[in-house]
């Protein structure tokens, strides 16, 4: 591990007042122990440290950057924007042509409702849920994360799980009570929580493609068959898409799976780096949200207007002919790259990769990896690692097993290359911890 002793710095300096020295759990580097990289820019698929170290970047701000770090045409419509206010607390026509966007690329949207964070737009897609059935208990699987809400915070991904919290202190066992627990990719368990509770369930919250305990595909007729469930006992099917949309295809997950959700939560992608997120669904569910209905949200940033203009200018980009097509063929190309370098070092069988779209993860596992319990059976030290081997020739990856790796429009054919040549190397590093 090269030492970074202005990331040091900065990290010590962080530490004093803000928790963990970040604003974020997982950018503390907890799960693979070392000092947090300071960024000091990025462009494009690269980032720049402080210590003027450049690397190719996976993280992606974990989702949104699909276009690329400072993409001129989202940086001159976030500097347009803000030479004209950056929040007027009022509606404006910027919101109305983000949301006929979405509603536009996904068909299962008919009305929106655009919010400041993934998080925000689930913990209120439940609250709607439950508003508009009449009806408390929700189903979660394990090692989905769907933000950091009350009840959505058991048995959680991402952050949660790699600091080994998937439950956190602080939340009191009323706001999880009706928070029904399932694995990933298992009907029958489904089956049985309504069989137990069906008249009282309200909704199921699902990753279509799961992405916060690494990605994790979801087995063929699993999605479908949520949606028979959820249609049979009346409870309706929210798609969190906060990370899939618009990231897995044009239409995100729902479209790739031809599945018809009640409503979809969205973030990331549709922000362009910048805070948003957003839920939608049919006029009939969504009426029931204030000021129409009595299902209570509100924002103040919600809507911003220069989220909604980086959130625009990357939509623009992302609709144009054969993005989703070039994506597929980089991701693609990284995941044959890595699969060799796998080979080259002798790890074929030992290590198992998942990936759907430009999203993916290599796990220290054999695997298969379908669902919680087979992605935390990962060698979490041998990714360590790996980790470490990577950053150290110059490739930037999610510092956890249990996150996704992004590739952006941005990559280009050699640093696919350098990313596999680098992994080459530190597949040996981690081979050594693989028993
Ligand atoms: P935010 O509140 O972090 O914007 O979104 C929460 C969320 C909701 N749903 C899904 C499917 C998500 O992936 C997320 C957030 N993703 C994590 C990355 N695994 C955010 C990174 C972080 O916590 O710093």
């Amino acid at each position: 591990m090269k030492n970074s002793p202005a990331s040091e710095a900065a990290f010590e300096r962080a530490s004093k007042v803000l928790v963990g020295g970040v604003n974020s759990p997982v950018r503390a580097y907890s799960a693979v122990e070392g000092c947090p990289r300071f960024i000091a820019s990025a462009r494009g698929c690269k980032l720049t440290d402080v210590d003027g170290r450049e690397y190719i970047d996976y993280v992606g701000g974990y989702g949104p950057m699909i276009v690329g770090h400072a993409h001129p045409q989202v940086v001159e419509a976030i500097r347009q924007a803000a030479g004209l206010g950056t929040c007027y607390g009022a509606p404006t026509p910027a919101e109305t042509e983000l949301a006929e966007m979405i509603t536009q690329l996904v068909p299962s949207i008919e009305k929106v409702r655009l919010v400041s964070s993934g998080t925000g737009a689930t913990m209120s897609a439940i609250r709607l849920a439950r508003g508009a059935t009449g009806r408390n208990k929700i189903i979660k699987c394990r090692g989905c994360y769907h933000g950091h809400s009350d009840a959505l915070l058991v048995a959680a991904g991402s952050g949660a799980t790699t600091l080994g919290v998937p439950s956190s202190p602080g939340v009191p066992p009323g706001a999880t009570a009706d928070t029904l627990l399932v694995p990933y990719n298992d009907l029958a368990a489904v089956e049985q929580a309504f069989a137990e509770f069906g008249q009282d369930i309200a909704a199921m919250l699902v990753e279509p493609v799961a992405g916060n305990m690494g990605v994790v595909i979801p087995a063929k007729g699993y999605l479908q068959g949520l949606r028979k469930l959820c249609t049979q006992h009346g409870a309706l099917l929210i798609c969190d898409e906060v990370m899939t949309g618009f990231r897995v295809s044009p239409g995100g997950a729902q479209q790739l799976y031809g599945l018809q959700p009640d409503l979809t939560t969205l973030g990331k992608v549709i922000g362009g780096g910048l805070p948003v997120g957003a839920f939608g669904g049919p006029a009939k569910i969504m009426d029931h949200l204030a000021p129409l209905g009595p299902v209570y949200q509100a924002g103040t940033l919600s809507g911003n207007p220069l989220a909604m203009a980086a959130g625009l200018a990357s939509m623009r980009l992302v609709r144009q002919k054969c993005f989703y097509d070039d994506l597929e063929a980089k991701s693609a190309q990284l995941e044959a790259l890595l699969r060799r370098a796998v080979e080259k070092v002798g790890l074929t069988g030992r290590v198992c990769f998942n990936r759907v779209g430009s999203m993916m993860t290599l796990f220290f596992t054999p695997g298969p990896v379908t669902d919680y319990a087979t992605a935390t059976e990962a060698n979490t030290k041998a990714f360590a690692a790996f980790f470490w081997g990577m950053i150290d020739r110059g490739v930037n990856l999610p510092p956890s097993q249990y996150e996704a790796w992004f590739v952006s429009a941005a990559h280009g054919r050699e640093d696919l290359e350098a990313t596999a040549e680098a992994a080459e190397s530190a597949l040996l590093s981690a081979k050594g911890l693989m028993g």
